[in-house]
């Protein structure tokens, strides 16, 4: 690497797909994935509920307008909406303390501390982004539903991660198949705060960055195996440290029950699992520990086929890309 040069937009070879240089240009990575969605999926619980619906539409639209260094705008939450929080929140502070793992429990504990966590009302993502801030310079951007793999992950390699600003519908408040907020705050946000665990997001953020649509696949199974539904070993013990875990008690405790299978994390392996994404998983993948799965991780992914290094360089929030050969 101390021979390489650094190579502009022009000279990567047209095999790889474009992607973002400047946290800036995440203003462009917001594709949207038309899944299980409340105007589309007769299914979902807020299909019949013409007021759900038009707020979903509401807050979407501040996604959409959304351009990078403004504030996440502020939500007044309704009072069903904060009654959703509760009752996730309940049983979050309920089970957290004997099934989640070290890393989440010392922040969640911080969060309390500092009147962010509270259990009557649902966190402001502007605060949460700032809390995020000061722990891991990871950053938050409002997105308006599930968005594609590459988008997703592209935003990761510049320690931003990409959240939804809506809430679950109140008939479901213990488990939906798609991302809502908070999923986002209680699963994924205390462990960006993490030294460590921010540092393995932005790796795999990185490495998607002119990824191959296999190599994005691959990698989006491995986030989804590890950040969203992770097992993790804690004295002899199973914990949890998936995010989808974390903010679904129904399929956190499945998750540490015998029914499912769990096997050890294996990248190589892991990465080719296929997975569903709107029931209880049936296999979880159970690592060492958090930095174990984080040095595993790394072994592999150093043997992908890109033909140039990426870096990500702080005080500009650019990514420089080195020529490899
Ligand atoms: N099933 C999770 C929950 O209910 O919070 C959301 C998972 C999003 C991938
Ligand atoms: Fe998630």
């Amino acid at each position: 690497l101390e021979h390489a040069t650094l190579i502009g937009e022009d000279n990567i070879s047209a095999k790889n797909p474009w992607f973002p240089r400047h946290a800036s240009e995440l203003d462009n990575c917001n594709h949207l994935m038309t899944k299980y969605e409340p105007d589309l999926d007769m299914n979902h619980p807020g299909f019949a509920d013409k007021e759900y619906r038009s707020r979903r539409k509401d807050i979407a639209e501040i996604a959409f307008a959304y351009k990078y260094g403004a504030p996440v705008p502020h939500i007044e939450y309704t009072e069903t909406e904060n009654k959703t929080w509760n009752a996730v929140f309940t049983t979050v502070c309920d089970l957290m303390p004997k099934h989640a793992c070290a890393e989440y429990r010392t922040v969640f504990r911080i969060l309390q501390e500092e009147g962010i966590f509270t259990p009557h009302t649902v966190p402001q993502l502007e605060d949460m982004s700032k809390f995020m801030q000061k722990c891991t310079g990871f950053t938050l951007r409002p997105a308006a539903g599930l968005l594609t793999a590459r988008d997703f992950l592209a935003s990761l390699a510049f320690r931003i991660f990409q959240s939804t600003q809506y809430v679950r519908h109140t008939k479901t408040p213990f488990h939906t198949p798609e991302p809502d907020c908070i999923h986002e705050i209680l699963g994924h946000m205390p462990l960006l705060a993490d030294p460590s665990f921010a540092q393995f997001s932005q790796e795999i953020g990185l490495a998607s960055l002119g990824a191959s649509d296999e190599e994005i696949e691959k990698l989006s199974t491995i986030y989804w195996f590890t950040v969203e539904f992770g097992l993790c070993k804690e004295n002899g013990e199973t914990k949890v440290y998936g995010a989808g875990l974390l903010s679904a008690y129904g399929e956190l405790l499945h998750a540490l029950s015998d029914k499912p299978e769990h096997r050890p994390f294996d990248p190589a392996r892991t990465a080719l699992q296929p997975y569903q994404d709107q029931e209880y998983q049936p296999v979880y993948y159970v690592a060492e520990s958090i930095d174990d799965m984080k040095d595993k991780f790394r072994r592999w992914v150093s043997q992908m086929s890109r033909p140039f290094e990426v870096r990500f360089n702080p005080h500009t929030a650019r990514v420089e890309v080195l020529d490899s050969v």
